[in-house]
């Protein structure tokens, strides 16, 4: 037993996961804790699962319609996904059972930006919720909630849900307590205010969430870590990436177009962007901040070094070596981090505001400048638009990455057309692969198409890209964005059929 459950009051509603999980009935909408491996509920998703299988074996139907903050673990969407038990998902997901299961069209996703997750919950179209399955780190006496390792929608979840189940979690620190800045201000249209925050350091709420204990049926105590994937250490092609995209920081920063800190940093998910941070740790700019969705390995060795002067974020996103590093040392992180609800830290109009350097990955882009973010030749979801559309569209620029080429060279990631679009070129401003950058600001369509085909493409398939726009500029019904239809995407059904698309 821990003592992380001030209130004994609530002692008695503590109970086994198995226990808990019977709560959740077939059909029901559940909101889950969790992103990016932090913070998710580890025993009831799993005793859920389990009864989940053992009522398919009975014959009977049992799936569950879920909603989280992104993604989870191996635990909540893998276990639910492998028994089966997942009718629908959003907003992003990694979990590779879960993708099968998706592209398999077996299970029904919503992919949508992660800053709107918790406002559309509130619009209403999405239904009720009937459970909220939140970890926290402990019980206040007063009975509020201590946030765990994200804060996601939990905010939401928590005030949105019937019934709610709380798992208690002594793995995570102590000293988490007073980490979080959890804002109560958001309303919808029309009685929506202006979000007082200024700077990325501003706290604006409060460190806790607040609960009706009259909702609460069931806590689970637990001791689990969190399950993150670890990160590939930086190859070749990565610390290529970063080494230009921080030359070319290092000029916007010359040319007097960025403070000397930069703007607050903003960092997507991978191993590219992971790569990217650990190139800022010997570069010239010293007291930079992070306005930033989730806190990375790279993003830890910068506050460490000093170079790194706060973040802010709604999750960790660490390696389980990293993870337990700052599990051990969390008090001294404590008033460097702050989490906040993902309405806030991804919210366009602070994004805006604080005018941040937003950094993502892309799966590929096209000749002009459109990004796909999420579906392989168009049709398969490796994971979710996430917060990148929240941070492109918004930012001060806004930097896609991605190594030239995908599978082994098989795939180039510089294509005629994009085979899906998740932010258009408006949103675009610069690309960088390993083979170079290209700054698209301010320039036309066939601009940027010379400049990418030149500067980032592969050479393996740079002659082959110039063919195509040589000939649409002959041929193309318009000549502002010249494009041949009827080959535009034969790459991609090059690549379907003989699985490569040279
Ligand atoms: O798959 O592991 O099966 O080989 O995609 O690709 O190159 O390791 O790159 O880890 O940076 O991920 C866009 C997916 C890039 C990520 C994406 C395959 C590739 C590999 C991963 P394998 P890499 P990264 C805010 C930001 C959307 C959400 C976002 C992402 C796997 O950045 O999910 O930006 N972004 N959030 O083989 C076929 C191609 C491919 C391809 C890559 N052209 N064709 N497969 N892959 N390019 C933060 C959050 O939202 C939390």
């Amino acid at each position: 037993r821990s003592n992380r459950i001030s209130p004994t009051s609530l002692r008695s509603r503590i109970m086994s996961a198995d226990d808990a999980a019977s709560l959740i009935h077939d059909g029901a909408v559940v909101g889950m804790s969790g992103f990016t491996g932090s913070g998710y509920p580890k025993a009831v998703p799993l005793a859920l699962a389990a009864r989940i299988e053992a009522q398919h074996g009975a014959g009977n139907p049992f799936r569950v319609k879920i909603w989280s903050g992104a993604s989870t673990g191996p635990e909540l969407d893998g276990a639910l996904a492998k028994a089966d038990g997942i009718d629908f998902r959003l907003p992003y997901n990694s979990d590779p059972i879960a993708r099968e299961k998706i592209n398999a069209g077996e299970m029904n996703y919503f992919d949508m930006h992660l800053s709107q997750v918790a406002p559309m919950a509130w619009q209403g179209f999405l239904g009720e919720l009937d459970t909220a399955v939140i970890e926290i780190s402990g019980i206040t006496a007063e009975g509020d909630l201590i946030p765990s390792s994200s804060v996601g929608n939990n905010k939401t979840w928590l005030d949105r849900a019937q019934k709610v189940i709380l798992e208690v979690n002594s793995w995570q620190s102590d000293a988490l307590n007073g980490m979080h800045d959890i804002y109560y201000g958001t309303a919808l249209p029309p009685n929506r205010l202006p979000i007082p925050l200024v700077n990325p350091d501003d706290r604006i709420g409060q460190p806790h969430f607040r609960v009706d204990p009259d909702k609460i049926v069931a806590i689970v105590e637990t001791d689990t870590p969190d399950r993150n994937a670890p990160f590939a250490a930086p190859d070749a092609t990565a610390n290529a990436i970063a080494g230009h995209l921080l030359e070319f920081l290092r000029h916007e920063v010359k040319l007097g177009r960025m403070p000397a800190s930069l703007l607050p940093l903003q960092s997507g998910v991978g191993n590219v962007t992971n790569a990217v941070l650990s190139g800022l740790m010997d570069s010239p700019f010293d007291n930079m901040t992070a306005f930033t969705e989730v806190i990375q390995d790279g993003m830890l060795d910068l506050l460490d070094a000093g170079k790194l002067r706060m973040a802010s974020a709604t999750a960790f996103s660490l390696s389980p070596e990293a993870a337990e590093r700052f599990n051990n040392d969390a008090a001294r992180y404590r008033d460097k981090l702050i989490l906040r609800p993902q309405e806030i830290s991804n919210h366009p109009e602070l994004v805006r505001r604080l005018g941040c350097v937003a950094m993502n990955g892309l799966i590929e882009a096209d000749i002009y400048g459109n990004v796909n973010s999420t579906h392989v030749m168009g049709s398969r979801i490796q994971n979710g638009i996430g917060g990148s559309g929240d941070f492109a569209r918004n930012a001060f620029i806004s930097i896609f990455m991605t190594p030239s080429t995908a599978k082994g060279g098989k795939i180039s990631a510089i294509v005629p057309m994009a085979s899906h679009v998740d932010h258009i070129s408006q949103d675009v401003q610069v690309i960088v692969t390993e083979q170079g950058l290209a700054d698209l600001r301010g320039l036309a369509p066939k601009q940027k198409a010379e400049l990418i085909i030149a500067k980032c493409a592969h050479p393996d398939y740079r002659d082959a890209l110039r063919d195509y726009y040589d000939r649409a500029r002959r041929s193309s019904f318009g000549q502002h964005a010249p494009n041949v239809l009827s080959e535009a995407l034969s790459w991609h059904q090059r690549f379907v059929e003989t699985g490569s698309m040279k």
